[in-house]
């Protein structure tokens, strides 16, 4: 195996844990934790240092002194660092995955071991619910919770995947079953066909008069890291990383039910299966059936989801909305809503350059957005609270909106559709002051405001605090309104909806956003934005161009809340979102 200069970072990082639980002197932790950020951010490769200039080389990486240096050698020339081997020696094997349970640093890990002689996190667990992590030093009732609440964390990331790891693979993996001659339809179904933002398992469908041809072909596609029954109308097996998929082969005629099925969500096929029951019809995987009494009677429907959700009379429901949330009864009621559409986005509101921690160009993120299709994109690199992302400061603000208005004029001059706003991510500050200096409000087209440092864990002081921020009239947009990060932080404590509220009420809109790691706002309170008349704006977040296409889960999230292309202002021409900017600067001039 190749050593990457990542997987070495890796086990330095790992041997600066094992000495803070042994209690090692700080300095020489520091040193192994400063050299493993060196190297993680380190272009060449060390395997390549090593072997041109050998030491010396690797000791021109900043932070690597002689000593890591031949460390580093001898995990090149043998694999593993003896040193690593016998601090790991010391500990029971429970104690590293201990510490990668999130917000379970070395100094509570080192407590509890040299305490409670707690060295896996099933120990953990037992003693946080027998209350007696209290009585440690630097611990109370509230650490107990929290180490519960990252226990769980940890382990629903072990068993729920991100929407935006998965769905590139289910596309893979369609595309190739589709391709398959005895294949006549295939389609992803599931958590992954609903969109959800974390996806349990995988689940596949196709139909086919040849299934042991296609069950064969598919467990031997080599797709699989691990095929773990191979049956003849069903393969299960594991991906790369280990996540479960399953492919189910049905006849053509039985598709549209086994769709609805295997789609779910388990409740909503409750829902609809009991409202057909009213009507004396019954519904599974194989079509919907007439049913008297106890006898079941002639197959009504089931070729398309169509004709099942027509024979419960109801219009087709699209799988986003297929949660049991009162979409069968809206359904019912022939009132399903209009759901956005990515094609209707116009233009990405949330950019950052290499003005502050982007990597790209203002002019290649420019060029990017313009080669998508956009009619607009919104450049927003962090304000100068913000250093450690690089935060501009005013006069490198007043710079970029220059360079910004030239670029549109030379759009302008070629006669290109297409303009890029001058905007800013505007750091929410402790008592929710807006960092936003004067001088450059006076040369942005909008602001979009954030919470990054500072996070209180009292939610009333929190949501004070962003109310406070949107009463300025600085901010146009709230960024990622909770911080959450999904399957790694909760979101911040905060009353979302008195939030969403108070956006509503002094016209400001509430982002999506678009980053599946974020997903923030969430379905469900996107669609809480809707119903209260609280505008959205479905952004990006990008720092490099490739990012650009997360665009579609903001949208996924989107239309997983109910949300109709009315709600979100990046569905506006230039002209409308040009119009709604002035006038919330007039409101507040
Ligand atoms: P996941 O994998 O946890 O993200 O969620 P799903 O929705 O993909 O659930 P999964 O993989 O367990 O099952 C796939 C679909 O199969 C599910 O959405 C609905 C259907 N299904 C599975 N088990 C049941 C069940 O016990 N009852 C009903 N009504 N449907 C089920
Ligand atoms: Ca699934
Ligand atoms: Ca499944």
């Amino acid at each position: 195996m190749p050593v990457t200069n990542a997987g070495a970072a890796g086990l330095l990082n790992e041997i600066a844990d094992l000495l803070d639980i042994s209690e090692a002197d700080s300095f020489r932790i520091r040193s192994y934790r400063h050299a493993a950020d060196s190297l993680s951010s380190w272009a060449e490769e060390i395997e390549n240092i090593s072997q041109k200039e050998g030491l010396k080389g690797l000791q021109a990486i900043p932070g690597i002194g002689k000593g890591l240096a031949e460390k580093l050698e001898e995990l090149l020339s043998t694999g593993q660092i003896g040193y690593h081997q016998e601090l790991l020696a010391q500990f029971p094997d429970g104690i590293l995955e201990l510490l990668r349970v999130p917000g379970l640093g070395p100094r509570t890990v080192a407590l509890v071991y040299h305490e409670l002689q707690i060295a896996d996190i099933d120990d953990l667990e037992q003693a946080a619910r027998d209350q007696q992590l209290r009585d440690l030093p630097g611990l109370g009732a509230k650490s107990e919770e929290k180490i519960l609440a990252s226990i769980e964390r940890y382990r629903q990331g072990l068993t729920r995947a991100l929407l935006g790891d998965i769905l590139p693979i289910a596309e893979q993996l369609i595309a190739s079953l589709r391709a398959h001659p005895d294949v006549l339809a295939a389609e992803m179904a599931g958590s992954t066909r609903r969109r959800r933002a974390t996806v349990g398992d995988l689940d596949l469908l196709v139909t086919s008069h040849h299934p042991e041809q296609v069950c064969r072909d598919f467990a031997a596609s080599g797709q699989l890291a691990e095929v773990t029954m191979a049956g003849d109308t069903k393969v299960s097996g594991l991906l790369a990383g280990g996540r479960s998929v399953d492919l189910r082969v049905v006849p053509p005629e039985s598709y549209g039910a086994a769709l609805q099925y295997f789609t779910g969500s388990a409740a909503h096929g409750v829902a609809l299966r009991s409202r057909a029951q009213k009507m004396n019809l019954t519904i599974n995987e194989y079509g919907v059936f007439e049913q008297h009494n106890d006898e079941v009677g002639e197959r009504v429907a089931g070729d398309t989801e169509e004709s099942v959700y027509a024979a419960a009379g109801l219009a087709w429901i699209p799988p986003e909305l297929r949660e049991d949330r009162g979409e069968i009864q809206t359904a019912a009621e022939g009132n399903l809503p209009r759901l956005l559409e990515l094609k209707q986005i116009r233009g990405d509101l949330h950019i950052h350059t290499t003005g502050s921690d982007g990597k790209r160009t203002l002019e290649e993120m420019a060029e990017a957005c313009r080669q998508r299709g956009y009619s607009y994109a919104g450049i927003t690199d962090h304000s100068p609270a913000l250093s450690v992302a690089g935060g501009l400061k005013a006069a490198e603000i007043l710079e970029q909106a220059a360079r910004i208005a030239k670029l549109n004029q030379q759009y302008k001059d070629q006669g290109v559709e297409f303009r890029i706003l001058a905007g800013l991510e505007a750091d929410i500050l402790g008592e929710g002051q807006v960092d936003l200096p004067e001088e450059a409000f006076a040369v942005l087209d909008f602001v979009i405001g954030a919470v990054h440092q500072g996070f209180s864990p009292d939610a009333d002081r929190m949501t004070a605090r962003v109310i406070a921020a949107l009463q300025s009239g600085r901010i146009d947009i709230l960024a990622h309104p909770t911080g959450r990060l999904l399957l790694q932080r909760e979101p911040y404590g905060l009353h979302l909806p008195e939030v969403i509220e108070a956006a509503g009420q002094l016209k400001v809109a509430v982002e999506i956003n678009a980053n599946p790691h974020r997903l923030d706002l969430d379905d469900v309170h996107s669609r809480f934005a809707q119903e209260n008349g609280t505008l959205l704006s479905i952004n990006t977040d990008a720092h490099d161009i490739a990012h650009l296409e997360f665009m579609q889960y903001g949208v996924y999230t989107a239309r997983r809340g109910w949300v109709e292309r009315k709600s979100v202002i990046n569905t506006w021409t230039l002209k409308q979102l040009k119009k709604w900017l002035d006038k919330r600067r007039k409101q507040w001039a």
